[in-house]
């Protein structure tokens, strides 16, 4: 009897001991499964800007060298044609549409995702990662009424990064601040800061009644508060050893993410890092003023180029690069002039910021949101060029299963495969949306439904795509969209109008119809 008991106790603890030992093997795995990943987005950056994508004005090598040495995609989507619905549907893995308040947002915008909803930065946390994110946001701060002077909150910190360094929502709209982890950097609590999108404050110069103040003047709106010489969207006071300094822009944030990097290389991180260039207004630092001949818009492409490149370096020295994982593209396509007298049309020359394609940001034409868009993972990824469709949508459920999470949403495909170079078959369909309406991509083709409104944007100079008819498009063929088969190819446009509106629904469609009688 004493000798059985013995023995199921020594068994039992060998047991045990075994399952400590697998447990660990386990762990040691599943380490090696959990490679850091940056996310590098750029804000308003064409499909035809670097040159890897086929730009020869323009000079990128750093981000040629990632494009190149990695898989590059031909038919790489953001969501939308503007940055808020682009951004909440990267984070989220949720079209864009299904939230009514992702439009472009002014700066006192409350968070427009909700704490409870699972985020990339939520799911890899759960995986582990420490997460951060460095640059723009746009996806509202707060809960509508924001106190710039105390703790900002919900933000960035409550949907899921451990640590945020951003500017709230444009580098055009006020408050002209940094907020590191919900507070205002260098805040001086006897000059708190007040911002109203509605009204000025008594006594505060505007772009529109102060234009001897102006060091860069407003083409159309960018009329509100002056900082830095530099008139704004919306009213600001206050605040002024905050304020940044818009040429320091991209040195601060670049410093910051290789802090970042430094500070977590121990742990598996995810990093964010928003880069604000070529938003207007476009405010080179000196050493890069004249690097592009193209102005100032060709001037902060070539510097986020640097900063990229410089980014890289910092991977690289601290040993990262064969284990980190960097998607690049951005939020939506090119714009030339977005608002602001900065030479950048009369300099462009030859330069095609959305390559062959027909129309830019705001356009439901592909250079709205189709843009530069690779994967880069040195020892990991065999190089090369994938016309495979994919969307940013889907990066939500390919890095769970990159890192062994469940998790995922409707709207976000799997397509690992895809990203890592292994598979070329990424997406059937999609939808896209841009200011608001929204149009199909399915195989090589593009549907964009009837829309009333005007056919160009003339302020911005860009084909937004609206037509009181259905428009059809073969892309292999047509890529440039100068075709529109909807007339002769009913069959087609049909199969299109159909997959669309199983995921979209009817009600918008006849919406729009009813508009247009
Ligand atoms: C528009 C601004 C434009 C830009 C855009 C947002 C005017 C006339 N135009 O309303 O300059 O700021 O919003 O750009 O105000 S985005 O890339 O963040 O979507
Ligand atoms: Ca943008």
């Amino acid at each position: 009897m004493r000798s059985s008991i013995l023995y199921f106790t020594i068994s039992f603890l060998l047991i045990l001991g075994s399952c400590k030992d697998e447990k660990k093997t386990i762990e040691t795995s599943e380490e090696k499964t959990k490679p850091n990943i940056v996310i590098i987005y750029a804000d308003d950056l064409g499909y035809g800007e670097i040159g890897a994508y086929g730009a020869t004005a323009l000079k990128t090598p750093n981000l040629d060298k990632l494009a190149n040495g990695g898989v590059r995609f031909t038919n790489g989507y953001a969501s939308s044609a503007t940055c808020t619905p682009s951004r909440y549907a990267l984070l989220t893995g949720v079209y864009p549409w299904r939230n009514k308040s992702a439009k472009i947002l002014p700066g006192t915008a409350p968070l427009i995702i909700d704490v409870d909803q699972p985020t990339i930065p939520k799911m890899l946390k759960n995986q582990g990662y420490h997460t951060g994110i460095v640059g723009k946001w746009h996806l509202g701060l707060g809960n509508g009424n924001v106190n710039w002077n105390e703790r900002i909150a919900p933000g960035p910190n409550e949907v899921g990064f451990d640590y945020s360094h951003i500017l709230a929502a444009t580098q055009d709209r006020v408050p002209t601040v940094y907020i590191e982890n919900g507070n205002v950097v260098n805040l001086d609590p006897n000059d708190p800061i007040e911002v109203n999108y509605k009204e000025n404050f008594e006594g505060e110069p505007t772009g529109l009644d102060n234009p001897e103040l102006l060091k860069m003047k407003w083409h159309h709106g960018h009329n509100n508060s002056i900082v830095n010489g530099i008139p704004r969207i919306g009213f600001m006071k206050g605040g002024e050893a905050a304020k940044w300094v818009d040429e320091d822009m991209a040195d601060y944030f670049l410093a910051d993410a290789q802090d970042y990097v430094k500070k977590h290389k121990s742990e598996p991180f995810f990093l964010y890092y928003a880069l604000q260039q070529p938003h207007v207004p476009r405010t080179p630092h000196p050493r890069f003023v004249g690097s592009s001949g193209m102005g100032p818009r060709g001037d902060v492409i070539v510097e986020a180029d640097w900063m990229v490149g410089e980014f890289i370096k910092t991977l690289e020295a601290e040993g990262l690069l064969e284990n980190t994982l960097i998607v690049f593209s951005s939020d939506n396509g090119p714009v030339v002039n977005d608002g602001y007298y900065d030479d950048s049309e009369e300099k462009l020359g030859n330069h095609k910021p959305a390559g062959a394609l027909r129309g830019g940001k705001y356009s439901l034409f592909e250079a709205g949101t189709r843009v530069p868009f690779f994967t880069y993972w040195k020892g990991k990824i065999n190089p090369g060029v994938s016309d495979a469709m994919v969307s940013q949508l889907d990066l939500f459920a390919s890095l769970a299963a990159l890192t062994g999470s469940e998790e995922s949403t409707n709207d976000s495909q799997e397509l690992l495969d895809v990203f890592l170079g292994k598979s070329a078959k990424g997406r059937n369909e999609m939808v896209i949306e841009a200011t608001s309406r929204t149009a199909f991509r399915k195989g090589d083709w593009a549907m964009i439904p009837p829309y009333k409104g005007p056919a160009v944007n003339k302020h911005v100079n860009i084909e937004l795509a609206n037509a009181a008819e259905y428009q059809l498009y073969n892309l292999k063929e047509d890529i440039a969209q100068q075709h529109n088969l909807a007339s002769s190819k009913p069959e087609k446009l049909q199969e299109l109008i159909t997959a669309y509106e199983t995921i979209r629904g009817t009600e918008n469609t006849e919406i729009q119809q009813l508009e247009l009688k």
